[in-house]
């Protein structure tokens, strides 16, 4: 067997494996054939791996010094697929992100000098940018603490992330198709990227009601398959090409708020039905909130267009709710809004240190 030292974090509501970048091979193929050996994939279980048999549990950070001059570490996404042998870099994830600043200061790529330690994260996946705050008290990470965030028990130390340009990171526009509303066999959407590809729709427009649990969406075939028909339409006008493989765009069926929150969320990712809702898929959603025009902003009255530069959004999802703020400006129009920032509070814990065990096979250059 080869050893390779990892840790097990959770990172908001995802949990993963977080390595040292050169603890991995460089080579693609060889790295990927590591990383599906350790979380044992293909298999729906995930028996013979570290994998949670979930994409929200089969995830990888990869994490290094950075060479950038305005970030202190590089990330590097890796989504290891739970039922099939592949590994996508083709979203980043800002859940597993909130794992990264305290990974930096454990592993010694940023040094703790202070009650909280800011780390400047580059996210290799998108080339974007955040920020994270992490308490350092006594320059040792603190994971222990009194924030709590819906989608996990307890509470535990706060980790802040800051934003800075996502807009358009993975489609090279805020709102990629050029409009605010978009059809799609006959279905009115609104798709965007602020950090993470989205489309949104009326949950009632394809046949669902807002009301279902994750898994009673998930086993209703006829909504699923109408989602994904449109997601694969959707992909190819967001400029992310052929996305049948792809994990991105991620599908939001838009139902009323429950809890007085701004709008109600059911996010496919893309096939299973998260139990939350993605960091930078709340920053999305949030974001086409306050747009008029988009099919989010029907849930919102009088705050889309609103000319205050500071906005507090709370996006409601299966198990509570995600508040984002953001720095906005320009929103009366597409032509001229602009997210200058985006911030909110995640927490993240460290589970376990040590060494991960795969196959000799799984060497570099061995198939
Ligand atoms: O949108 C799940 C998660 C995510 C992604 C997904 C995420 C984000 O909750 O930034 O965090 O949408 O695949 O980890």
């Amino acid at each position: 067997m080869r050893a390779i030292p990892a840790y097990v974090m959770r990172g908001g509501t995802s949990k993963g494996l977080y390595f040292n970048a050169s603890d991995l091979p460089s080579d693609v193929t060889s790295r990927d054939a590591i990383l599906l050996a350790a979380m044992g994939s293909p298999d729906e279980r995930q028996i013979d791996g570290m994998g949670g048999a979930h994409p929200l549990t089969s995830k990888v950070a990869i994490v290094s010094p950075s060479g950038r001059d305005d970030a202190d570490v590089d990330y590097l996404f890796l989504q290891v697929v739970v039922d099939e042998a592949r590994v996508s870099d083709t979203q980043n994830c800002g859940n597993i992100l909130a794992g990264v600043g305290p990974y930096a200061i454990e592993q010694g790529f940023v040094s703790a000098n202070a009650d909280v330690t800011d780390v400047r994260i580059h996210m290799v996946n998108t080339g974007a940018l955040a920020v994270t705050r992490v308490q350092t008290p006594d320059g040792v990470v603190q994971y222990e603490g009194e924030a709590s965030i819906d989608g996990v028990p307890g509470t535990a130390a706060p980790v802040m992330i800051d934003f800075l340009d996502v807009a358009g990171s993975s489609c090279g526009a805020l709102f990629p198709t050029g409009n605010t509303i978009d059809n799609i066999d006959g279905v009115t959407v609104t798709c965007v990227d602020n950090g993470m590809p989205v489309v949104m729709l009326h949950a009632e427009s394809v046949g669902a009601t807002g009301h279902e649990s994750p898994a009673e969406l998930e086993a209703n075939t006829e909504v699923k398959a109408k989602i994904d028909a449109i997601r694969v339409q959707a992909g190819k006008l967001m400029n992310l090409g052929d996305v049948t493989n792809k994990t991105v765009p991620k599908m939001s069926l838009l139902s009323a708020p429950k809890q007085g929150g701004a709008v109600n969320t059911h996010t496919f990712i893309p096939h299973r039905v998260h139990e939350a809702i993605g960091v930078l898929g709340s920053v999305s959603v949030a974001t086409a909130c306050v747009l008029p025009g988009t099919v989010a902003s029907e849930y919102v009255g009088n705050l889309a267009g609103n000319h205050s530069q500071n906005q507090v959004l709370t996006i409601e999802h299966p198990t509570g709710a995600f508040t984002v703020e953001m720095d906005i400006s320009g929103a009366q129009s597409l032509q001229t809004f602009s997210v200058n920032r985006a911030a909110l509070l995640r927490t993240a814990r460290l589970l376990m240190r040590g060494e991960v065990l795969v196959p000799n096979h799984c060497q570099p250059g061995k198939e």
